[in-house]
Order: structure tokens, then C-alpha cells, then sequence
């Protein structure tokens, strides 16, 4: 969603600020602007709709040198994506603001900052942020403590960046619900809500922490915590390749990260299963005796995380015969929960600073559960910092808007959670644990063969181009995976698709078949096969296209309106995890020929930081 980046140095920093912009176009955005505190001894800034290309050519146009600026990509939340709402925001010609998040009592302050003489040009909340602190230096002439003082009245959420004429020498940012890390460079600093945006200055960071307050100079940091007393916050050298933000020889990142999935599903395994079981400890040091208790989970995420808690649903119940619930975490979080004893709560997010599966674990915290586990993308997210355990997927950056690798990854960490909690609660049936991990060690070279379809899979999307409706079908684990399939398809070709598990056609969906429906059907060689050809037989003789994803061995051939695709054999519990590389690459071969935006499609954003 929103980014920020600053910079403090002696040389001209406003490509700096570009750059970092550009490395953070990944999250998804509507506008984007920047401000310099100019040679001149002036704040000047530009800021355009659209892609930062517009902006840096603005830039290029009318150029803006400086050794102080701070810019911003906006994900508008209050006030539409236009020039005068995209931040940075003024007060005067003196101060600068760039706010990631949002205030909930913009409204209250505006009217009294409206009632000290403050003439606003935006419709932003963000915007109360600069003239408060405007009016705050009157009398408190120092930015860090006029700064400290004025956040204190900000209720909401924000990470933001101050710069100010009269003390040009300093960058001043505040964090509270939306992150922020220091880039520490020698003679220079920078500042970013994401360390990815500085990767190209500086590979030291300093992640600030909730309710921090810091100045930035060139040569110094200080930090101040909630409590306004000065802090240290430790230095952490970032090794992660700095390659991910770059596509290689793929057309897009979506494709380089589905074909990424064989080696982040192999790291995710790293470390994590001994000889013939998984090592409970991979969770944390508590986690065995936390685990012992569980007689309950309860499994909160948004999207595409979601949609992997729904499988694992299935793998808990069946497997670990533990009693689970998922829900959506804009839902649980204003929801009244009754909590079953020994409930683990566990939230899911490639990003860590989902807005609502945040607040879910932070409403969960007051309502009794036994404990709280993330299975989360960033080990420096707010998710994993505010959970007892943690299992990071070890997916590495995702660019792409629609997840593809976070979810395979995301399978797998479901997948050891349900055997941990089987394997310390004795409820796996003999043989279980040792056969799935060795089939977990296979699965890198069985997800390698299923990426093997991709030709396959791109004729197939030729069926789908000039289609505006689509169904998918799936039947028990498979279902979520069909919930997945629809809306990967949906984000990026923006194709209606919707899912619905098999059994349930004929309960009304089927009304809409025809032939201009495609019907998509992942269909693993297991019980349930032979109920699901039937539901293919009630599609059939409604003219229905049928596109099914079919286990080698499923007997399934080709006929008239039947296009059948082998996928290649796997023990049934893993299937969830193969069957989702055939419906990402059909979503991406589909938006390929329909040319949309794969990476960054309209509307979406790739962390969802906002409620
Ligand atoms: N509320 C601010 C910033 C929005 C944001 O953080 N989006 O991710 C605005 O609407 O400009």
C-alpha cells in the first residue's frame, strides 16, 4: 500500500528518493509525490497520479536537487487519488508530511485547526497531521519534541516523515501501527516504511518500534520510545538477495514466482523435519508445551491466507483430529467470539502488518485464547513481534500483487503445524507423520513437475480470453483450492470467477451454466472422485466447457466439451499444495492474453496495511 522514503546526505538525494519509491511500486498504489528541501534554502515538491515513471519524468522535467527530502507512494484512503490529495503534505512553505495509515479523529482536528486560521488543500487525514505540528512549533521550537507532543493527540494509525525549513538539517519520522526502518549509510541516513526501498544505499537497518519517535541527521540517530525516553534500537545487517526485486528472465514477477515455488517450498522444509517427524521446536522454544494443551484452534487471516487456512482446516480435523475454525479477520474482529477452552489462535499474512488480521490478534489477545501463532512472510513484521510463536515461510520478498509463492509456503507451515500438534498430542494415526514427511521431502520435485504443465496451461488459457464468467469446483480440501483458483483469476484478468465445492452445483449455480461458462475442476485421485465425475456429468449435459485438473490416474479422458489436464500424481493430503501451480498459471496465461497489469492489477495493493 502506502510507502515512504527520506533521506538526509551531503549528495543530491532526490534519485535516492525515486529509486526507493520505484523498489516499492510492488505493494500497490495510486499516486505518488516527493518534496526537497532545495539549495535554495526552499520546500519544493512535485507529485503526480499514476506510476512513479510520471513523477520521475516530472522530476526530470522541472528538476529538484537537495541533500533533504521525503517521498511517498499513496494509497488513498481519505480523499480521492488525485494531485492535491498525494501526499507530501504542507503546512505553509515550511513543513512537510508523508503518513502511511490512517487518523480517525482527522475530523475533530480539523475543525479545530480550521478554527486557528489553517486552510487545507486536500481531503486528507493526513494532511491535520502537518498543520498540527505546524501550530504545535510555535511553542514548542525543537521538531523532535513539537513532533512528540503533537502525535500524542493523533488517534489511528501511522508511520510518517517530517521535514522541516527551519531545521534543515534533520528528518524526523514516528511510527504507531505502520512500519518504519532506518537505513544507516556512513555520512548519511535514510528512512523507509520498507527496508527493500533502501537495499541500493545501505544493507545496515534500525527498525523502529511502536511508539517511537526518531531524528535523523546525517551523521546521528536518536530514538525516543513511547514513553519519550531515548532509546537504542539495534543495528541488523540485511543479507536477503538483493536480486528479488528484479525479474530475471521472466515477463513478470507473478511468473518468476510461481516458478520460484520447488526452492521456497525447499527452504520452508529447511531445518524443520527430522528423520521421520517434524521438529516441534521449528515453532519455538514453548512450543511443545503450548501445543499439549491445544484442543482447539481458531484460524483468522484475509485472502489469499485465507484461503490457505481453509486447507488446513481439512488437514487438522483429519489428520490431527483437532477442532478448528477459520474465519476472515475483518469479520472475527468486530465479531463477539465465544472462545472454546485451549483454543490456539493462529493468524496468517505474508506481510505481518495485514491491517485486520493484525487487530484480530490484538482482540484476541483480551479474549482468553491459550496462545497465538503467525505464520507470517517477514520475521520483522507486527504479526510475528505480537505472537507467543512464529513460523516464518521462508517464500523470500513477493512482488507480485497476487500471492503465489507466500501461499504454497503458507500450505507447507499449516502442514507441519497440523503434524506438530498431532505428533505432541498423540493424535496422528501410526505411520502418518513419517509417510508425510517423506512425501514433504519430495514435494519440491513434484511442485518442479507440475510447472512442467506451463505450456499445457497456456493453450488452456486461450479457452478463457473472451470469457466473462467462470466456475470452479472443488470437493473437500480441494474446495479452498478452487476458492483460490477463482480468485487469483479474478485479480489479475479480471475474469468473474467464483467457487463453489462441487456438491453444491446443483443447490443454484447451475442455473448459470452454459456454454459460454467455463468450468474449472481440480479433481485429485481420491475418495471423492466418483461423486465429483457426477457433478462434471451435470455441467456436461447443460452445454457446459468443462476444464479439468486431473490426477494422471483418475481415468478422466478428453470428450466433447471436456478438456482434461494431467497433473502429476501426489499423496492425497498434499494434493492442495500441487493442484494451485496449474490455477496460477492458467490465471497468469489468461491475464496474459487478456493484457492486463499482472503485477500490479487495478484497485489491489499488495500488503494490506489499511482497514
Ligand atoms: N490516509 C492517508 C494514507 C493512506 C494509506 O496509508 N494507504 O495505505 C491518505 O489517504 O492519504
Amino acid at each position: 500500500m502506502c510507502g515512504i522514503v527520506g533521506a538526509v546526505a551531503e549528495r543530491n538525494i532526490t534519485t535516492i528518493l525515486i529509486e526507493g519509491l520505484k523498489r516499492l511500486e510492488y505493494r500497490g498504489y495510486d499516486s505518488a509525490g516527493l518534496a526537497v528541501y532545495t539549495q535554495q534554502g526552499n520546500l519544493e515538491r512535485r507529485r503526480r497520479i499514476g506510476k512513479v515513471s510520471e513523477l520521475e519524468a516530472a522530476v526530470a522535467a522541472d528538476p529538484l536537487v537537495g541533500q533533504l527530502g521525503i517521498a511517498h507512494t499513496r494509497w488513498a484512503t481519505h480523499g480521492a487519488p488525485t494531485e492535491h490529495n498525494a501526499h507530501p503534505h504542507f503546512s505553509g512553505q515550511e513543513l512537510a508530511v508523508v503518513h502511511n495509515g490512517i487518523i480517525e479523529n482527522h475530523e475533530e482536528l480539523r475543525e479545530q485547526l480550521k478554527g486557528l486560521g489553517y486552510l487545507f488543500s486536500s481531503e486528507t487525514d493526513t494532511e491535520v497531521i502537518v498543520h498540527l505540528l505546524h501550530h504545535t512549533l510555535k511553542t514548542v521550537p525543537d521538531l523532535a519534541d513539537a513532533l512528540k507532543a503533537a502525535v500524542k493527540q493523533l488517534h489511528g494509525a501511522y508511520g510518517l516523515a517530517v521535514i522541516s525549513v527551519h531545521q534543515p538539517d534533520r528528518l524526523l519520522a514516528a511510527r504507531s501501527g505502520s512500519p518504519l526502518v532506518i537505513g544507516l549509510g556512513h555520512g548519511e541516513n535514510f528512512l523507509a516504511s520498507d527496508q527493500l526501498a533502501l537495499r541500493q544505499v545501505t544493507d545496515r537497518f534500525m527498525y523502529l518500534e511502536e511508539g517511537d519517535i526518531a531524528e535523523i541527521r546525517r551523521d546521528q540517530v536518536s530514538i525516543w520510545d513511547v514513553t519519550g525516553a531515548k532509546v537504542q534500537r539495534e543495528t541488523v545487517q540485511y543479507h536477503e538477495g538483493a536480486e528479488a526485486a528484479d525479474k530475471g528472465e521472466y515477463r513478470h514477477f507473478m511468473l518468476k514466482e510461481i516458478h520460484e515455488q520447488p526452492t521456497v517450498v525447499q527452504r520452508t522444509l529447511e531445518g524443520r523435519l527430522g528423520k521421520d517427524h517434524v521438529l516441534v521446536q521449528a515453532f519455538g522454544p514453548q512450543a511443545a508445551d503450548l501445543f499439549a494443551k491445544v484442543r482447539n484452534v481458531q484460524i483468522v487471516a484475509c485472502g489469499t491466507s485465507y484461503h490457505a487456512g481453509m486447507v488446513a482446516r481439512y488437514w487438522l480435523e483429519e489428520l490431527a483430529g483437532i477442532p478448528c475454525q477459520v474465519e476472515v479477520a475483518s469479520e472475527f474482529r468486530y465479531r463477539k467470539v465465544v472462545v472454546q477452552p485451549d483454543t490456539l489462535f493462529v493468524s496468517i499474512s505474508q506481510s505481518g502488518e495485514t491491517a485486520d488480521t493484525l487487530a484480530a490478534l490484538r482482540n484476541a489477545k483480551q479474549l482468553g485464547f491459550l496462545g497465538s501463532l503467525a505464520i507470517c512472510n517477514v520475521g520483522i513484521s507486527s504479526l510475528v513481534r505480537e505472537s507467543d510463536l512464529t513460523l516464518l515461510t521462508q517464500a523470500g520478498p513477493e512482488i507480485g500483487v497476487a500471492s503465489t509463492k507466500a501461499f504454497t509456503t503458507q500450505l507447507v507451515s499449516l502442514m507441519l503445524l497440523t503434524l506438530s500438534l498431532g505428533q505432541v498430542r498423540s493424535t496422528l494415526a501410526a505411520g502418518v507423520e513419517a509417510e508425510l514427511v517423506e512425501e514433504l521431502r519430495r514435494l519440491p520435485t513434484r511442485l518442479g513437475e507440475a510447472l512442467a504443465m506451463d505450456a499445457v496451461v497456456e493453450k488452456t488459457a486461450e479457452l478463457f480470453a473472451d470469457k466473462h464468467h467462470t466456475l470452479f469446483l472443488g470437493r473437500g480440501a480441494q474446495f479452498p483450492v478452487a476458492m483460490e483458483g477463482a480468485l487469483k483469476l479474478k485479480e489479475i484478468s479480471y475474469i468473474h470467477a467464483e467457487a463453489y465445492p462441487a456438491g453444491e452445483l446443483k443447490h443454484g449455480p447451475l442455473a448459470l451454466v452454459d456454454s459460454d461458462m467455463p468450468v474449472v475442476t481440480v479433481a485429485p485421485n481420491n475418495e471423492l472422485l466418483e461423486k465429483l465425475k457426477s457433478n462434471l456429468q451435470e455441467v456436461r449435459a447443460r452445454g457446459g466447457q468443462l476444464i479439468v485438473f486431473a490426477d494422471q490416474a483418475a481415468g478422466m479422458s478428453n470428450g466433447e466439451g471436456t478438456h482434461v489436464i494431467a497433473v502429476p500424481h501426489i499423496i492425497d493430503a498434499l494434493a492442495p499444495i500441487l493442484y494451485t501451480i496449474p490455477l496460477q498459471l492458467l490465471s497468469y496465461y489468461v491475464a496474459v492474453l487478456k493484457g492486463t497489469d499482472v503485477d500490479q492489477p487495478r484497485n489491489l495493493a499488495k500488503s494490506v496495511t489499511v482497514e
